[in-house]
Formats: structure tokens, C-alpha cells, sequence
């Protein structure tokens, strides 16, 4: 089963709580980053803590090891069962991350390659293998790669085996669901379901990659 992830990238806190409320049947968690929570404040948590999904803080955390392990502290005490790193600022900073959601109980995810058009201007020639075996080092959970590249999907997941993939980029950056799904372990959508007339409908439309 390849999951559905949710990513509430919304600006007004009533209008999350209805989208996720009304998506929660057909997604497996919500991904929150900084557009929710810099408008609403990180109490947004408790809003969404009713739906029964894991939530997950994509905070792309990327400071050294003694900050990031505050932020991490921050993100899990709030509620969050999971958070999103970058690896690049190394592996002691990075491991500052898992090491505080492990503690928590919780899952922590290197983004090993982004999803935009720029994004090969720096993670291509070896840096995102290099940031997925980071991740494995680190005993991370997972890493993020782009839907947008499934041939460079297929190249990480050879790094990281079994570990789990999160992909964003379907639907509005190009990439596409069916192609996708059946190479990583969730897929994270924003735009297509919360921009959508009816965004339970699409979300229950897309919730096909369940099956
Ligand atoms: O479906 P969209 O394009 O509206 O939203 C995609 C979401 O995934 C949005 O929250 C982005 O910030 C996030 N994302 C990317 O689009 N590309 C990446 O490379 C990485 C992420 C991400 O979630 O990183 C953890």
C-alpha cells in the first residue's frame, strides 16, 4: 500500500481544520509546514490532533546539531510525530534530528532530492546519493524524493533499500500519481486536493494508490 499524505499548505486555520477534517477518511497523515504554522502558530497542532493521522512537521530543519535538536525537542513536544531534516548540513546536525524524534518515539526523514526545476542545480552529480546514504548512516527513517524524477527515485531507493520514500511533487509540479506510487511508500499532494472544488472528492479520487 503506498500512502497518501496530505500537505496543508494553507494560510487560515479554520479552513485547514475543514480541509483535513473532510480528507481525513482518504489520507494517511498530514504533512504541516512552515506557510500553517507561521500563519496560525504551532497550536495549529492541536486543531489537527483530533483526526487521528500523524502529522508531520516539514520544517526541512537545517542548523547545527545543538539547534536542531531544540527545534526538534519544539516540534515533538507540540504534538508532531514526525519532522523533515536536510542532510547537507551533515550528519552530526542530522543526526540531531533523528536522535530527538527516536527518543519521542517518532520519525524523522532526510530530504535527499527536491521536486523543482532548480532543484538540479545542486542536488544533481552525486550530492542527493550522497544525502540518501547520509540518511541510512544516520539511522534516519526515511528520505523525500521528487516525483518529479521517477528514473532518479529508482536510483535512491537502491541506496536506501527498504527505507521508506516520501515523494512530493504529483499533480501540480508534473509528476505523475500511478507512475509514482508504485515506487515509494507515500506521496505527498498539496495543491491538487486543497485547491480542488472538492478536496475529500480528490483526495478520495487519488486515495486509489491505497489499494
Ligand atoms: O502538491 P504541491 O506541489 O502543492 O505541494 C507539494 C508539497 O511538498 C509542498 O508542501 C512542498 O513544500 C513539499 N515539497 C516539495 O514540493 N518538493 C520537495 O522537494 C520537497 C517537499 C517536501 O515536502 O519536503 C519535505
Amino acid at each position: 500500500m503506498t500512502e497518501l499524505i496530505l500537505a496543508l499548505d494553507l494560510l487560515d486555520r479554520k479552513q485547514a481544520a475543514r480541509v483535513a477534517e473532510s480528507c481525513a477518511p482518504f489520507i494517511d497523515a498530514v504533512k504541516v509546514g512552515y506557510p500553517l504554522v507561521l500563519a496560525t502558530g504551532l497550536s495549529i497542532v492541536d486543531d489537527l490532533s483530533g483526526l487521528g493521522l500523524p502529522l508531520i512537521a516539514d520544517f526541512k530543519v537545517a542548523d547545527i546539531p545543538n539547534t536542531n535538536r531544540l527545534i526538534s525537542e519544539a516540534v515533538f513536544s507540540a504534538g508532531f510525530d514526525a519532522i523533515i531534516a536536510h542532510g547537507f548540513v551533515g550528519a552530526d546536525a542530522a543526526r540531531a534530528c533523528v536522535e530527538v524524534a527516536h527518543n519521542h518515539g517518532g520519525a524523522a526523514y532526510i530530504v535527499a532530492e527536491m521536486s523543482h526545476p532548480g532543484a538540479t542545480e545542486f542536488f544533481h552529480g552525486g550530492v542527493a546519493e550522497r544525502l540518501a546514504t547520509l540518511a541510512v548512516s544516520c539511522r534516519a527513517d526515511g528520505i523525500i524524493a521528487p516525483a518529479t524524477r521517477p528514473d532518479r527515485i529508482s536510483r535512491l531507493r537502491e541506496i536506501v533499500g527498504e527505507k521508506t520514500i516520501y515523494s512530493p511533487g504529483v499533480g501540480a509540479q508534473g509528476g505523475d500519481l500511478d507512475t509514482v506510487a508504485r515506487l515509494v511508500d507515500g506521496v505527498i499532494v498539496g495543491r491538487s486536493i486543497y485547491e480542488a472544488e472538492d478536496p475529500a472528492a480528490e483526495a478520495e479520487r487519488l486515495s486509489r494508490i491505497r489499494r
